[in-house]
């Protein structure tokens, strides 16, 4: 039986051989290899212009010199709130040149959201726009942290942290030094900061980009689009560190629009587009695309949240050049865990649907959900990593680090899939809380705490429903003897990002729970396939 079998059986590891990995080489160092070989090739191409190499090096040392004048030291946390920019870029690397953590938060974010961030990671530095500056003035303990605009500073701001590229401060930086630390509510609870060390990262990207057959294959001659937020690790990691250190060039899109992109991409001549499914569902179905010459894109990445067999399918049609696949990645993997094969120097065939192949130097495995027994392929179960690449853990927080990163190092994901007899994964479902609208996280229990705080609500709970367009959309169960549905969600809406709103709220008696008090979630969704089904 399944149950008797020894646990390194059924261990899943790449096709592709374990490469030697660098050690201890800080990640701006890392990410920067390139440098003396390709100083004058486009590194990012921004509206206003484009920096090459040694400027966009040049420009990082620069800020890092000057944050540290503003006292940002070793250890520091800064938080970087802004659209794809390069200054977003030149923030990340100055932060790691100072051994200082670049915390990365979406700049549409209401005050609320903002200042739950701020106070978690303690940042001591906002690097911003003057328009979100507003945001941050209502946090309780605004004198604790000092704002720099990228643009005009406003009253009580510092303009952006430039100095001389002489007075960057040596600084000793370990492998085991916290870089990165996005937010993330992982498999339960509220949002916690993910600490990413250097020694993650670039473990991370060199697993992908290192090797005589490179998992993904970039190239110096490579424009790598960038519409997706920097400050998600989707773009951070398979992005702006990949690109960097293969050399490419990256196109940099504040904010999408559908034919500003498609005109971009025209005009820059893109041959790597990383998106997300509703993105693809665009490219492959928008009749705006037939305008534009987009013959230049040989690869489309999709990772985030799953992508329709369907989109996959009509965007191969649409783009007969390109290799189309996916990856698949967790803000606490470092982050990637599989990638599609296709992508490699000398690809392998994949099937459409298969979310990757295991990432080298790392083990995955697949275990029974109640058991927790490793199953064998073409058995669904949840699926685990270990590697060197995944986060340190959450900041300040034992327990979830516990609840998610086992005593024998497998970081858990509270994603169902299985692994199939050609080594490819396949996503089947998730056991965790997580909601994502367009591959945004929405944490229920933030939406659950704050429905909590209304007078007027004795319970609720916030589970997925099944959206055509946004993948999944969050919907609340609510007890409540005196609201109406729009009084709920207007609630809501006042008080969180636009993608975490409430699309519909049920009104019950109670909400179902276990006898340890939390909230039986399967049983929820049941219900609501049920509602909608009648
Ligand atoms: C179905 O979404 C991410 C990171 C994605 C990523 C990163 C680098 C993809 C490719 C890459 O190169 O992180 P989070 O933390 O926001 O969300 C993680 C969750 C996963 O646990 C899973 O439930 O997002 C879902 N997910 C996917 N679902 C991620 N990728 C996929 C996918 N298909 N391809």
């Amino acid at each position: 039986s399944l149950q008797t079998q020894h646990n390194t059986t059924h261990i899943f590891r790449s096709k592709l051989p374990d490469i030697p990995l660098p050690s201890n080489l800080p990640l701006h160092t890392y990410c920067f290899l390139k440098l003396p070989e390709i100083p004058h090739r486009p590194c990012l191409i921004a509206s206003a212009r484009t920096y090459t190499y040694a400027d966009t090096y040049l420009a990082s040392r620069k800020v890092a010199a000057g944050m540290s004048r503003l006292g940002i030291q070793k250890g520091d946390v800064v938080m970087i709130l802004l659209c794809n920019s390069p200054e977003f870029v030149f923030t990340f690397m100055a932060a790691s040149m100072l051994g200082a953590v670049a915390t990365t938060a979406n700049p549409s974010f209401t005050p609320a959201e903002i200042s739950k961030q701020l106070a978690v990671s303690n940042a001591k530095l906002v690097v911003t726009l003057s328009a979100h500056v507003h945001k941050l003035n209502q946090h309780a303990h605004r004198h604790f942290f000092k704002v720099a605009t990228v643009d005009y500073p406003p009253e009580n701001c510092v303009s952006f942290p430039e100095g001389e590229e002489s007075e960057v401060p040596e600084v000793e930086i370990s492998a085991e030094d916290a870089v990165a630390m996005p937010f993330s509510s992982g498999t339960t609870g509220l949002a916690k900061g993910v600490v990413l060390t250097h020694k993650s990262l670039v473990t991370g990207v060199a697993q992908q980009m290192e090797g005589e057959n490179p998992h993904v294959y970039l190239k110096e001659e490579d424009v790598v689009l960038c519409v997706l937020p920097l400050f998600h690790i989707f773009s951070m990691h398979s992005v702006m560190m990949c690109a960097l250190r293969a050399g490419s060039a990256i196109l940099l899109i504040e904010k999408f629009e559908m034919r500003a992109m498609l005109e971009a991409i025209e005009r820059h001549r893109v041959t790597v587009a990383i998106m997300v499914p509703p993105l693809v569902v665009a490219l492959a179905k928008n009749k705006a695309v037939e305008e534009y010459d987009l013959s230049s894109i040989r690869m489309v990445m999709s990772g985030a949240a799953p992508l329709g067999q369907q989109a996959e399918e009509a965007l191969r049609n649409r783009l007969p050049n390109a290799i189309v696949g996916q990856g698949y990645g967790m803000t606490e993997g470092g982050p990637v865990l599989a990638m599609c094969l296709g992508f490699a120097k000398y690809p392998f065939p994949t099937k459409s649907g298969s979310c990757g192949t295991v990432i080298r130097n790392a083990e995955l495995k697949v275990i029974h959900l109640q058991t927790s027994f490793p199953l064998p392929r073409n058995h669904p179960g949840e699926i685990c990593i270990r590697g060197q690449q995944i986060m340190k853990g959450y900041l300040n927080d034992e327990k979830a680090t516990a609840a998610t990163i086992d005593a024998d190092g497998w970081l858990h994901t509270g994603d169902i899939g299985y692994v199939d007899d050609d080594d490819e994964i396949f996503l089947v479902d998730r056991a965790k809380e997580l909601i994502k609208f367009k591959a945004f996280q929405v944490p229920p229990a933030e939406l659950e705490d704050l429905l909590m705080s209304h007078p007027s609500i004795a319970d609720a709970a916030v589970v997925p429903q099944n959206d055509d367009a946004a993948g999944e959309v969050p919907v609340a169960f609510v007890v409540s003897y005196d609201l109406t549905e729009e009084a709920v969600k207007d609630f809501i809406a006042k008080r969180v990002v636009f993608y975490k709103r409430l699309h519909k709220v049920y009104f019950v008696q109670s909400i179902p729970k276990s006898h340890t008090g939390k909230i039986l979630r399967r049983e929820l969704r049941a219900k609501l396939a049920r509602i909608i089904h009648n």
